[in-house]
């Protein structure tokens, strides 16, 4: 059993589809153990982005990830956080495989739907960034 983070990004909670998103979690063996609906500070944004904040792209990224709430979740599952990269698709929805939450929901690779941890050792800092242990359950 493994536990990765999932972020339902702004784009995706703006069109309405938090509920198909999570449905292609549900139906492909993930279960959600903890989930939140929250907006982001500019400093945790940053924060939680800190591995990219040498990249050209780093400020669009955070000006994105605070431009509206999102939704954080923890999913569990065998090989979670895998299965969770799979369903998501390539970061460029343009390149994303058909049926991947990322060619079915984004418009372009800033504005991509969702966010998924990408080792379990990311997603134990990352699930620990948004939630007590407490809150999952
Ligand atoms: P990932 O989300 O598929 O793991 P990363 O390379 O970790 O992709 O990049 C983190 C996020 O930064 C992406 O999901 C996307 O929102 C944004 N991003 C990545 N590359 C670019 C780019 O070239 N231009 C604008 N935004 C980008
Ligand atoms: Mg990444």
């Amino acid at each position: 059993m493994e536990q990765t983070l999932s972020i339902i990004k702004p784009d995706a909670v703006a069109k309405g589809v938090i509920g198909k998103i999570i449905d292609r979690f549900e139906s492909n063996g993930l279960k959600v153990a903890a989930m939140k609906r929250l907006q982001l500070s500019r400093y945790d944004a940053g924060k939680f982005y800190a591995v990219h904040k040498d990249r050209p792209f780093f400020g669009e990224l955070v000006e994105f990830m605070v431009s509206g709430p999102i939704v954080a979740m923890v999913l569990e599952g065998e090989n979670a956080v895998g299965k969770n990269r799979e369903l998501m698709g390539a970061t460029n929805p343009k390149e994303a495989k058909p049926g991947t939450i990322r060619a079915d929901f984004a418009e372009s690779i800033d504005a991509n739907a969702v966010h998924g941890s990408d080792s379990l050792e990311n997603a134990h800092i990352e699930i620990n960034f948004f939630f007590a242990q407490r809150e999952i359950i």
